[in-house]
């Protein structure tokens, strides 16, 4: 059923060790791996600016009309041979939109309430959670529910999109955030009530890039420019210590960090967007883009527009969320 092809399968075991030492949400640990370091909003004015008009962020038609174009999809320097994440080839694409933001807690929310829609992990009874966000004295209790080959996921029972970070937390303090431990097929159901559908990939791929060429992220090459951080990923050493600089230990809301050229938010980084295609011609497995706040260059240099990584349709997880793309917006 839940399935890791992903990132995650790069680093060996031997190398994971579990440390007291700081592992970066040491400020809350104890109350579901809170954000509370130096928000980046602080230094990033145009997030302030969007954030303060809340009525913008969950307005129902909040997407980008991209035109018929071509562009240049993957890359001839690929990182992750086996991802087959080139070659760098023409694609063209008719028209479409694709929403601004990921899917929020909030939309999701008023989804559920109007729809009573039940998420695959609320069935299933878990979702896996990333083990940082448990008390660091509940972890070992969790040992056999670990993945083989990426220890650091914690397969958790009562873990739903409702209970984010630990089957006592809750989205309460985190409505502008994304919806996460959703999976593809709950993606699917989400943007058809909203007359949507997920972007497809190379969709996804062109607005990432937002008409630069051959670039690794969304706004350029440089990861930081400005000393700025422009992306919710992961700074420090993983898995054991996250220090955050970008200003969140775990998710980040759907607006922070600046939006690329085309005014789009989050491409890269904070969660990991499923798409609508098959991994390598398997239909059971979908294709994610983007990266997420877990995405360190070490192991998981995955937050480039080229990269891509992949889930069973019916898994879900703490860093892999989406947003919606349509041919038309309902009016
Ligand atoms: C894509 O098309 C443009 C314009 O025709 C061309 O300059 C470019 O070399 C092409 N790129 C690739 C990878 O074929
Ligand atoms: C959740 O809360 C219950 C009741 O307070 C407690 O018994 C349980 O250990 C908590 N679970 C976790 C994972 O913290
Ligand atoms: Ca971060
Ligand atoms: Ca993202």
């Amino acid at each position: 059923m839940y399935l890791f092809t992903t990132a995650f399968l790069v680093l060996t075991t031997s190398t994971i060790q579990y440390v007291s030492s700081d592992c970066g949400c040491s400020t809350n640990r104890n109350t579901d791996c809170k954000n509370d370091l130096n928000p980046s909003h602080k230094y990033l004015k145009e997030s302030n600016e969007i954030r303060d008009n809340n009525d913008e962020l969950f307005s129902a038609s909040n997407m980008v009309f991209l035109e018929k174009s071509t562009f240049e999809m993957g890359t001839n320097k690929p990182v992750f041979e086996s991802d087959d994440e080139g070659p760098l080839r023409n694609v063209t694409l008719n028209s479409f939109y694709i929403d601004k933001y990921e899917v929020s807690n909030r939309e999701f929310y008023d989804f559920v309430k109007e729809t009573g829609y039940r998420t695959e992990a609320e069935i299933f009874g878990d979702s896996f959670l990333f083990e940082m966000c448990l008390p660091e004295e509940d972890r070992d209790k969790y040992q056999d529910l670990r993945a083989v080959q990426a220890p650091w996921w914690i397969k958790m029972k009562g873990v739903s999109w409702k209970h984010p970070e630990g089957p006592n937390s809750t989205i309460e303090d985190l409505m502008d955030h994304p919806v996460i431990h959703v999976s593809w097929n709950d993606a699917v159901k989400y943007c058809d009530y909203k007359g949507k559908r997920l972007p497809t990939e190379e969709e996804w791929e062109m607005a990432c890039r937002a008409g630069l060429r051959q670039k690794l992220y969304p706004w350029g090459n440089k990861l930081t420019p400005k000393g700025q951080h422009w992306a919710n990923i992961w700074q420090g050493e993983f898995p054991k210590s996250n220090t955050a600089e970008d200003g969140f230990v775990f998710t980040s809301p759907v607006d922070a960090f600046p939006p690329n050229k085309f005014g789009l938010y989050n491409m890269a980084g904070n969660v990991w967007e499923w798409t609508q295609d098959n991994w390598k011609n398997d239909p059971d497995t979908k294709v994610k883009k983007g990266g997420s706040f877990l995405c360190h260059e070490s192991y998981c240099w995955r937050y480039r527009c080229a990269a891509r990584s992949s889930n069973t349709k019916d898994s879900s997880a703490s860093n892999l969320g989406f947003r919606c793309a349509a041919d038309k917006i309902r009016s």
